[in-house]
């Protein structure tokens, strides 16, 4: 059952600790450990090639294109095709692309940022399925740093980036020295166009959406 945060600036949060049993999420982690095609790939910083501090895996009908990279498209099958199918219905949101991060320890980590590509439109619903050890997921607010949020996402949960997220906060996986196992992440995304496509300008004025999900619960006050 998702759980509603709303947070300053038009922003939602949603999160289902318990998306997947955990039994079934481990069973889960084994096979996309297994079966998916993991690389450690460059980004490139301030001009220059620097390699990920995780892992990655992609599939989508659409290239999509972040930090300087290219993702090319892979035709979304097997697993992640059964996955996409089960997230999008959970979120309401037709999902094209999933992004796999897989952190093998306390060391793999993810920078701040927010997926605010201009492939995605304007105020995307952005869904991510945590698998493995449980890392923190820290949010803070381009307004004011000091507002923070933050949930330690555990084995089998879905969480849900909504409204203006991606627009006035930023969001990041940081190291965690002690921890000694692994933890993948799925992310799905909607591409509304390939690199380089725009939104038309009268829908980038649009406020930001809410959108409401089939089996939310009552936001919390
Ligand atoms: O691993 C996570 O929980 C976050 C992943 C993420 O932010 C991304 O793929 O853009
Ligand atoms: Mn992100």
């Amino acid at each position: 059952m998702f759980k509603r945060d709303k947070l300053p600036d038009d922003t939602w949060i949603d999160y289902d600790r318990s998306w997947i049993a955990s039994d079934a999420a481990t069973d889960l982690l084994a096979q996309l450990t297994e079966e998916l095609d993991w690389q450690e790939r460059p980004l490139m910083m301030f001009g220059k090639p620097v390699m990920q501090p995780r892992l990655i895996t992609w599939m989508g009908e659409t290239p999509y294109k972040y930090s300087g990279q290219t993702l090319p498209s892979v035709p979304i099958t097997g697993i992640l095709a059964e996955l996409t199918a089960s997230v999008s219905e959970a979120c309401g949101v037709p999902f094209n692309h999933v992004l796999g991060n897989r952190y093998r320890n306390g060391k793999d980590h993810m920078g701040w940022h927010a997926d605010d590509e201009a492939q995605l439109g304007r105020n995307p619903t952005i869904a991510a399925l945590s698998l493995g050890v449980r890392r923190r997921f820290a949010l803070n607010r381009n307004k004011n740093k000091r507002q923070k949020r933050h949930y330690a996402l555990a084995h089998g949960s879905l969480l849900v980036m909504g409204g203006a997220c991606q627009q006035a906060w930023r969001h990041a996986v940081p190291k965690m020295a002690k921890v000694e196992h692994e933890r993948i992440n799925l992310t799905f995304r909607l591409l509304k166009g390939p690199p380089g496509w725009r939104e038309p300008l009268r829908d980038r004025a649009e406020p930001a959406t809410s959108i409401v999900h089939p089996g939310l619960s009552e936001p919390r006050r």
